[in-house]
């Protein structure tokens, strides 16, 4: 299972845009709230440095792809409908389709630079809305739905521990599950949000401070505003102040389609692109080409992809593993070089690994080899970033 990335956010802020770009799927996308009925999935890739480059050999990567030395590893993005005030009570769409989130690993929220809609998505007039102002109730809306899912038959769990005993968080791990929460991640909320673990102090305002904190932990995000073209640079100045990534998800939707249609050299990520041929161009395409080129020489790019690898490498602090069967051709069985590259957790090891690629290697392994350096590694080694590795398992 790869790592899964949920948008999320209020109608009509430019979620599914910032999806299209990202993945370059094409979905529905307009100027009314709640365009996105059902989720749209799809994959995006982060960049990584390649191990291959100390190879001299070019990988050959089962999924993505390498440019000069830049990996691009794969990771799951779902986009959702729109949230609304209240949705947790039925409001819009209502929450219901977070169910679709259930497995995500963190949040982008998307919010619209522009100040243009109100809480619903609706036109308004730019600037008469505080852009940062969505933040606090789509958060809150998350923690209603995760705060249903936890309280669904927990008074009669929460008898059933006084009268029988046994342990609170692993009451509140059997709730959740399905959520891909790591046990010690609930153990800890419970902790630090000091949970009564007695039916009489227990209320609803402890159920949502338990939510808070499970998300905190265990699916933490970041907020990137959008439409980022239409608004003054001294705007999103005071926006990326304010933590949130101002990007421009129609602009990089332009890059990837023109990319795409052999138009433009761009690699998502770069600060700036190149016109392959400007006798293809129509008047209109060149005049659209120019503004993204503006609009990329004062925000120092489009943003979209790095905010994604914001997400992934400084909130999720992922790295990227390549095992390999031949530690010293860093190839699988079939000759591929680094055929794959893995999102592991900081701090994760060299067992992790194993268990990673599969429980079977997991269960069966005696020690790992270091492609780079070719020292063996216990079970405990904790892996660092661009580790060519190899594990050694029982027959
Ligand atoms: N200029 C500009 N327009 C954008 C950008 N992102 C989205 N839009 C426009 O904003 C409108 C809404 O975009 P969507 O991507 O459909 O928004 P959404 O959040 O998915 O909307 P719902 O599915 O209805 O919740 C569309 O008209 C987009 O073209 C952007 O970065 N720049
Ligand atoms: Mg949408």
């Amino acid at each position: 299972m790869s790592l899964l990335v949920g948008i999320i956010g209020k109608p009509n802020v430019g979620k599914s845009t910032f999806f299209s770009a990202l993945t370059e799927n094409s979905v529905e996308i307009a100027d009314y709230p709640f365009t996105t009925i059902e989720s749209n999935k799809g994959v995006t890739y982060i960049r990584s440095k390649c191990p291959d480059v100390y190879l001299g050999n070019k990988c050959s990567p089962k999924f993505g792809k390498c440019v000069n030395g830049t990996r691009f590893v794969p990771v799951e993005l779902i986009d959702v409908a729109g949230l609304v005030p209240g949705a947790h009570e039925g409001k819009g769409l209502g929450n219901k389709f977070l169910d679709d989130l259930r497995r995500a690993d963190g949040f982008i929220q998307v919010v619209d630079s522009t100040g243009s809609l109100d809480q619903n998505g609706n036109s308004i007039g730019k600037g008469k809305f505080d852009p940062m102002d969505d933040a606090g109730f789509v958060h809150a809306e998350i923690v209603m739905w995760l705060a249903n899912i936890i309280s669904d038959g927990l008074i009669r769990n929460l008898r059933k521990l006084e009268s029988e005993g046994g342990k609170l968080d692993s009451i509140i791990y059997d709730k959740i599950s399905g959520l891909g929460i790591d046990p010690k991640d609930v153990t800890l909320a419970v902790k630090n949000a000091a949970i009564p673990s007695n039916l009489k102090n227990w209320d609803d305002q402890v159920t949502i401070r338990l939510a808070e904190e499970i998300l905190r932990i265990s699916k933490p995000g970041i907020i990137v505003a959008s439409k980022g073209d239409r608004i003054e640079s001294a705007e999103a100045v005071k926006l990326n102040g304010r933590g949130a990534h101002v990007v421009s998800g129609d602009y990089e939707l332009v890059l990837r389609k023109a990319a795409k249609a052999n138009l433009v050299e761009y690699i998502p990520g770069e600060t700036s692109f190149r016109i392959l041929d400007e006798g293809k161009l129509n008047s209109a395409q060149k005049e659209a080409l120019r503004k993204v080129s503006d609009f990329m020489s004062h925000n120092g790019g489009t943003k979209t992809q790095e905010a994604i690898e914001d997400l992934v490498r400084n909130v999720l602090k992922m790295i990227v593993v390549y095992p390999v069967e031949d530690e010293n051709h860093w190839t699988d069985k079939n000759g591929n070089i680094l055929p794959d590259a893995i999102l592991l957790k900081q701090g994760s090891t060299a067992l992790d690994l194993a268990f990673k690629v599969h429980s079977d290697l997991g269960e069966r392994f005696i020690r790992a080899l270091n492609g780079k350096t070719k020292r063996v590694l216990g079970k405990e080694y904790v892996l660092e970033d661009g580790d060519v590795i190899k594990i050694v398992a029982a027959h």
